[in-house]
């Protein structure tokens, strides 16, 4: 590989398959996608922008499902392979305080290893949509923290190690609606409590991405830069339209942005992403990647509805965004 993955461990057994003969594409789609179809929990109506981490040599994740009353909330689930799950039907039940963790309705999460546990965060109503933060060992018990700013805001995405002594999280300052606006942001703290020394990293830019963005799975640490894969949001005279691609920012100050690629790197294409709850739709949440040979595997949301899976190796993905810049 010419570009280094760094801190990357060994997944030998990542969820994969080779690029589609006759694609020239730096991502393809699995071939049996959805991987995960929105019914597979007793009382889903939809099972989407979910994360999905390595575990015990196996797979673990935090899963946002709707359920048939329409409530979001998100569960655990486990697996042998990153393909077949075996989701907890009950959602997550987190201790902690009170008035923290007191349910108003909680989705989008994302999981993140740092140093000694897993860290969650998700888009948590708190008197408005703002980022929930918790943490579990095992997949089994789950603690929740306060949350990490005030009303309103989303797609709180961390850095899987701390930056200059700091815990590092990515936000989307947003609205207490469907948001028609939106940058990414940094911020920091000392202790994933009190957050701040706010940066904003990006805006709005592309007509793909000329409403809003908000970060997506875990960044990638390479040799060059923190590999960032974010959706933006496109409004379309049919409505918005969620496509995703990619970016490398600066190692030691993430709000620099070193390359930012034109055009998105998948878009709703095909027939699960153009058609369900909310048309048009692919959001992701989670990327499994190899050390050993740079195989990443991207969990997505497609159309608010199932889960799709994508595949790319990072160093023709990196080597895309800089072409593409
Ligand atoms: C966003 C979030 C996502 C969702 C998307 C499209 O605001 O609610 O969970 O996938 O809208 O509906």
């Amino acid at each position: 590989m010419s570009v280094k993955l760094i801190n990357m461990p060994s997944l030998p057994n990542i969820p994969w398959e080779e690029r589609p003969a006759g694609s020239s594409h730096v991502l393809w789609r699995y071939s049996k996608n959805p991987v995960i179809k929105r019914d597979e929990m007793p009382h889903s109506n939809s099972i989407f922008n979910s994360a999905v981490v390595p575990y015990q040599g196996h797979f673990a994740g935090v899963f946002r499902a709707d359920n048939t009353s329409r409530v979001m909330d998100i569960h655990s689930g486990l697996s042998e392979d990153g393909l077949k799950w075996t989701f907890d039907p009950d959602p997550i039940v987190f201790q902690g305080d009170p008035e923290v963790t007191a349910f108003q309705y909680r989705y989008d999460p994302r999981v993140c290893w740092i140093e000694d546990r897993y860290y969650v965060t998700w888009c948590n109503g708190y008197h408005g949509p703002t980022i929930g933060v918790g943490y579990t060992y095992d997949f089994k018990t789950f603690y929740q923290m306060e949350n990490a700013y005030l009303p309103f805001n989303r797609n709180g995405v961390l850095f899987p190690r701390r930056i200059n002594g700091k815990y590092v999280m990515f936000s989307r300052p947003s609205d207490n609606g469907h948001t028609p606006f939106g940058d990414i942001y940094v911020s920091q703290s000392p202790d994933m409590e009190h957050w701040g020394f706010h940066r904003w990293v990006m805006g709005t830019s592309f007509p793909w991405c000329s409403t809003k963005i908000g970060a997506g799975p875990i960044p990638i640490e390479t040799s060059e830069g923190w590999l960032l894969i974010y959706h933006g949001v496109l409004t379309s005279c049919n409505g918005y339209v969620y496509s995703y691609s990619a970016a490398l920012l600066d190692i030691d100050k993430p709000w620099k942005v070193i390359a930012r690629a034109k055009p998105y790197l998948m878009s709703p294409q095909m027939i699960y992403e153009q058609v369900g709850d909310v048309q048009n739709v692919t959001f992701p949440c989670a990327a499994l990647v190899d050390g050993d040979t740079g195989r990443m595997a991207i969990y997505y949301g497609a159309a608010d509805t199932v889960t799709g899976l994508a595949f790319t190796h990072v160093d023709e993905l990196v080597d895309w965004v800089k072409e593409n810049a």
